[in-house]
């Protein structure tokens, strides 16, 4: 069988759109994901993102499965690819146009805004340890700077969910962390009973974040747009940043404003169309 695919990235992470809006259930199973987002047998990704047909009140829905064939409630540079795919797949280029997707983590809107950008109303985030999840705290309490232990050193971590889990902690330069080697331990450790993406901060100013990020089910990428909300969500419960920051990953940079009177984050960044293609199914165990 023969799989038509579009590619996107955003701020160079990766992901496969698939058209799925003519049935509510994905067209590819996560196994057949982990072929796809292969970067040497397959296409090359660190996801795969369905657009499938909507529930109540919204235009559309998402699912995305991980490189490693889990499913996240959420991606934030995912949903401006898809925002991005929509519009190319029904040929509109209107700016100011919004989309209202259903997603494991709620109603959340994209909307065009020119030159490539896509402003993403992200929603609230969810601030307290059962929320994330995580036994960090009390399940009704926040999780802001708490020891945890990891690879022999003690890191004050901040938990944050955008519908996803988050473990933020600020360090003084973020080209110093071995990622490979402490992603991991953070992402499966047990006080993360759904693993967590990790990111690390480095706080250039109060409005400029230096960002990387170990995601969970994915390893390194060189964005993560959710990552990057909670990253600024963290820094003003920490009182090391502003509600309206820049944030620098290095696949590029990330305009995010953490919204004062209803507690939205909105995130505002670009995404690129790159190729179009067929994939082969079971084009791994044919080579
Ligand atoms: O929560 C998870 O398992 C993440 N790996 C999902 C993907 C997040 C993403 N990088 C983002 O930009 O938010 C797509």
């Amino acid at each position: 069988m023969v799989i038509e695919f579009t590619k996107y990235h955003g701020l160079g992470n990766d992901f496969i759109l698939i058209d799925n809006r003519h049935s509510p259930v994905p067209i590819l199973t996560p196994a057949a994901a982990i072929e796809m987002c292969d970067r040497h047998f397959g296409i090359g990704a660190d996801g795969v993102i369905f657009a499938l047909p909507p529930e109540a009140d919204a235009d559309y829905t998402m699912r995305i499965f991980n490189s490693d064939g889990s499913e996240p409630e959420m991606c934030g540079n995912g949903i401006r690819c898809l925002a991005q795919f929509i519009a190319d797949l029904e040929g509109i280029e209107a700016d100011g146009q919004s989309f209202k997707i259903n997603t494991l983590a709620g109603l959340i809107v994209p909307k065009l805004a020119g030159h490539n950008q896509i402003t993403v109303d992200m929603g609230q985030p969810q601030l307290l340890a059962a929320q994330i999840p995580t036994t960090l705290s009390q399940e009704a309490e926040q999780v802001v700077n708490k020891p945890l232990e990891v690879a022999g050193q003690t890191w004050g971590v901040t938990g944050v969910s955008m519908g996803n889990p988050h473990c933020i902690t600020f360090v003084d330069a973020v080209k110093d962390i071995p990622l490979e080697v402490i992603g991991p331990q953070f992402e499966h450790h047990p006080v993360f009973p759904q693993r967590t993406n990790t990111e690390f901060i480095e706080v250039v100013q109060r409005d400029y974040l230096k960002m990387r990020v170990w995601e969970r089910g994915a390893g390194i990428t060189l964005a993560c747009g959710t990552g990057a909300c909670a990253a600024v969500v963290a820094g003003v419960l920490n009182d090391a940043c502003d509600r309206c920051c820049t944030v620098e990953l290095p696949g590029g940079c990330l305009q995010i404003e953490w919204e004062a009177n209803q507690g939205h984050l909105y995130m505002t960044g670009p995404a690129q169309k790159v190729f179009t293609g067929q994939y082969v199914e079971a084009a791994r165990s044919l080579s």
